[in-house]
């Protein structure tokens, strides 16, 4: 198997942190971005979406979409299990990673872009606050937010961990508390930071990002 993308990109985060836990980073070839680009014909043949991460199986079938490609290879490799057996344990977990891609990552993507220096502030509040909201909402389904040090790591976290990552630079970079609303949630990101996992992944993101 092949995999497509670079560790700046907290979907590709996604599927390498889901490895790293399974001990399978050997399993896929790991090839960074792909030649000539995303925006290259035969990348867009591969994966028309022409984004990263993607996985190529050994019969060359391509799997784009980070939980799509998470969840493939959790029914590969079964073992540790990432996620819990009981129906709405599932639906739980499922909750968590499916309101990182529709309600947490959009909300951050227009502030991840670069931004013209002479930038509307009110504009800058506007989705500040779309964020807020997409962490408020998130903050109702991770439970009471504690977690063990070291164990019982699931997609969830493998989807928040990364998501985190770019929270913290944003709520840097404009002065703002963007966990304010969200309690739970910001104690589950003060326990998981202290995981050497985490602080390797956001040690690895930070220099795939430049520094
Ligand atoms: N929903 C996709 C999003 C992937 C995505 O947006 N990746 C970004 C890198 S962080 C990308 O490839 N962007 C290139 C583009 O949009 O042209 C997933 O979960 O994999």
């Amino acid at each position: 198997m092949i995999l497509y993308g670079l560790r700046f990109s907290p979907y590709y985060e996604r599927v390498h942190l889901l490895l790293g836990l399974k001990d399978r980073l050997d399993a896929v070839e790991r090839v960074g971005m792909p030649a000539g680009g995303l925006r290259n014909d035969a990348y867009l043949r591969l994966n028309p979406t022409g984004k990263i991460p993607c996985l190529v199986l050994d019969d060359g079938t391509a799997i784009p979409e980070s939980q799509v490609i998470c969840d493939y290879l959790e029914r590969v490799f079964p073992a540790p299990s990432l996620a819990p057996s009981d129906p709405a344990g599932r639906a739980r977990i499922d909750l968590q990673c499916r309101l990182v891609d529709t309600a947490l990552f959009p909300a951050m993507r227009p502030l991840l872009r670069p931004l013209a220096p002479d930038m509307d502030r009110s504009w800058i509040d506007a989705q500040l606050f779309e964020i807020i909201e997409a962490t408020r909402c998130l903050d109702a389904f991770v439970g009471d937010g504690e977690r063990e040090s070291d164990g019982d790591w699931t997609l969830a976290d493998c989807a928040l961990v990364p998501a985190l990552y770019y929270l913290d630079r944003l709520g840097e970079r404009h002065a703002c508390d963007l966990l304010s609303e969200a309690p739970r949630l910001a104690r589950y990101a003060a326990g998981v930071s202290e995981t050497e996992r985490a602080r390797e992944s956001h040690r690895a993101m930070r220099i795939a990002q430049g520094g």
